[in-house]
């Protein structure tokens, strides 16, 4: 049975949240928490480089005991010591995990503060105001947990995109490798690139007599089959996620991955293009009366309705068919157009691996310049860099950049945006880098007046390149700060200081919406991976996936330039 990464990596969190609601000691902790992200990151799937004989001892942080949990889930589908732990503590407990504000210490606190078992006696106790009385919680936290609690039963069962992609891969190279299958592909929000997916949508074209439902059915991960025939099927795999299946003649097979991409809004507009013009859509094919004028792939069935090829990512009915009818569809971003990655981290604060090994994986991944930025040191960082950590780290990397050929070092910090808008670090410190990356990571519930406020301060100091993950929303965890991001953008266009692009799966930040609009105020944009392990610049691929329904071409991203273009134009967002 194939165990995905993300199984395995859910297994770990699991266990560290209900080891931290038992009290257990932080190490312990920590050391789960580091193995579901390294496990999670990994570009191939795990359970199968371990059937091919590798140890997973070997990755980073993974010790033997760790090991032989991940040898253990991978050989059996089951992990005991998690089911150990789920039977010792209380369900009721688990349950307020399920709330996106609620982790294992407030959990704890909770529990500990007013005898809260479950979700009955949270819901009672915030009817009695009693919340806002625990200890670092407050009548604002209180606030936000009535909320989430109403609408815990309305959450969605969506999944991250790089969640889903492992699934969607596994899935379509089993229906592809059935007999007489002449083509498969993932359609729907999958292959629009949204950052979450709610099913997957499969396409094949196979001919009359290929019996795709029996084989699907096969699957060794379908949990239960909700709908059975010879053109469509739905199932659930073993870890919830649906699966649709439709299968068409090859004739048809363009009309249908068209239809099933979408977006719905995409193709009800299509559909009314197509009728204006005496001709009828559908999953196989465009029609005169009975004729089908086109079908086999989606150009022809866009060339039927007279537009050129609109990409997947571009299919969400925002102004894209009056694009396309006047030749203005932007050329979207690639992957291979990124020189460079402006954002990342090494050992010397959060991240996993030393310097050199960082630059080294930046230059495997096709980069030509590596920004080094590590945290400041700031009220309740673990370990950030102080004056004198980042003075050190400016020799290094200039002692590297003799040294290694290939690519270029830059000397950056992430630092903090404090509540009122000033930085983390002394100007003095921050002139000696070539960027400046500004993050806000504390006071994410201001009102929308200050946050506003406090986020043009710091658009105001003379150092400031880059605004890190502007919203700081975590999907599905942590909302959006609020913020007339109208303003916010206009300011940075005239400063001027990059918006970034945030590729960590669960940030994507900017969103699609907002990324288009900082773009259509004239502000640029980096994209950038946040590195913290050699492996995360895999990771550009889906911040140029965001960019791609940001509707933006390379001339938009900041790190599609030549390192000499991006030096310059680096240098014009420090004010002194
Ligand atoms: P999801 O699964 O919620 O992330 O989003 P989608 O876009 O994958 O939506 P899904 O799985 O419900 O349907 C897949 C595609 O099928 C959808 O993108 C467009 C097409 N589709 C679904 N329902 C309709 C409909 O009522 N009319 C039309 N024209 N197309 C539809
Ligand atoms: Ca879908
Ligand atoms: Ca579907």
């Amino acid at each position: 049975m194939p165990v995905h990464n993300d199984e395995i990596a859910a297994a770990f969190d699991e266990i560290a949240d209900l080891l931290s609601l038992s009290g257990e000691n932080q190490f312990r902790i920590r050391a789960y928490r580091r193995a579901a992200q390294t496990v999670r990151a990994l570009p191939g799937e795990l359970a199968t480089r371990i059937a091919s004989g590798f140890d997973p001892d070997q990755l980073p942080g993974i010790g033997a005991d760790l090991a032989a949990k991940i040898r253990e889930f991978v050989a059996t589908g089951r992990c005991r010591a998690l089911e150990e732990l789920r039977r010792s503590i209380p369900r009721g407990l688990r349950e307020l995990l399920a709330l996106p504000d609620v982790g294992p210490q407030r959990a704890r606190a909770l529990y500990e503060s007013l005898g809260i078992h479950g979700l009955a006696d949270l819901r009672e106790a915030l009817a009695r105001h009693r919340i806002r009385r625990v200890p670092h919680f407050g009548a604002r936290l209180e606030e936000r947990l009535r909320k989430s609690l109403e609408t815990l039963g309305e959450r969605s069962h969506r999944v991250l995109w790089s969640v889903a992609d492992g699934y969607a891969q596994a899935l379509r190279r089993w229906l592809a490798a059935i007999p007489g299958v002449a083509q498969v592909e993932v359609a729907g929000s999958y292959r629009r690139g949204r950052e979450t997916v709610g099913d997957l949508d499969l396409v094949v074209a196979a001919p009359p007599g290929v019996d795709v439902d029996r084989a699907l059915r096969g699957y060794d991960e379908v949990a239960s089959v909700l709908a059975s025939g010879r053109t469509r099927s739905s199932v659930v795999l073993r870890s919830g996620l649906q699966v649709d299946v439709r299968v068409v003649p090859p004739a048809s097979y363009g009309a249908a991955l068209y239809y099933s991409t979408g977006s719905k809004a995409h193709n009800i507009h299509l559909r009314t293009l197509a009728v204006a013009k005496g001709l009828k859509v559908n999953e196989y094919g465009v029609y005169r009366g009975r004729t089908r004028i086109a079908g086999e792939t989606e150009e022809s069935v866009l060339a039927a309705v007279g537009l050129p090829y609109i990409e997947p990512e571009l299919r969400e009915d925002r102004g894209e068919f009056d694009a396309a009818a006047a030749g203005r569809l932007p050329t979207l971003v690639t992957r291979a157009q990124l020189r460079g990655d402006l954002h990342s981290h090494t050992r010397a604060t959060d991240g996993m691996a030393s310097l050199e090994e960082m630059v080294a994986a930046a230059r495997q991944a096709g980069l030509r310049y590596l920004a080094i930025t590590d945290h400041s040191k700031f009220l309740g960082a673990v370990h950030g860099l102080d004056a004198t950590g980042l003075s050190r780290q400016i020799d290094e990397i200039d002692s590297l950049n003799e040294r290694i050929r290939g690519i270029r070092v830059l000397k950056g910090v992430e630092v903090d945006v404090l509540e009122d808008g000033s930085l983390a670090l002394p100007d003095a410190v921050l002139a000696k880098l070539d960027l400046v990356v500004g993050a806000v990571h504390s006071q994410f519930d201001l009102p929308r007046k200050r946050q506003t406020e406090r986020l043009l301060r710091a658009l105001d100091h003379p150092y400031l390149s880059v605004l890190a993950h502007p919203t700081a929303r975590l999907i599905d965890q942590r909302p959006p700060i609020d913020c007339d991001w109208g303003r916010v953008f206009r300011r940075a266009a005239e400063r001027p200081c990059w918006m970034e692009l945030n590729a960590q799966p669960a940030r994507l930040d900017l969103d699609d919406v907002l990324a288009r609009e900082a773009a259509a105020s004239g502000v640029l944009l980096s994209i950038a991976s946040d590195a913290h392990r050699v492996e995360d610049f895999a990771l550009l691929e889906g911040g140029v996936r965001q960019a791609r329904r940001a509707w933006l071409s390379a001339s938009a991203i900041a790190n599609t330039r030549p390192l000499g273009e991006l030096r310059r134009l680096l240098r014009g967002t420090f004010l002194k």
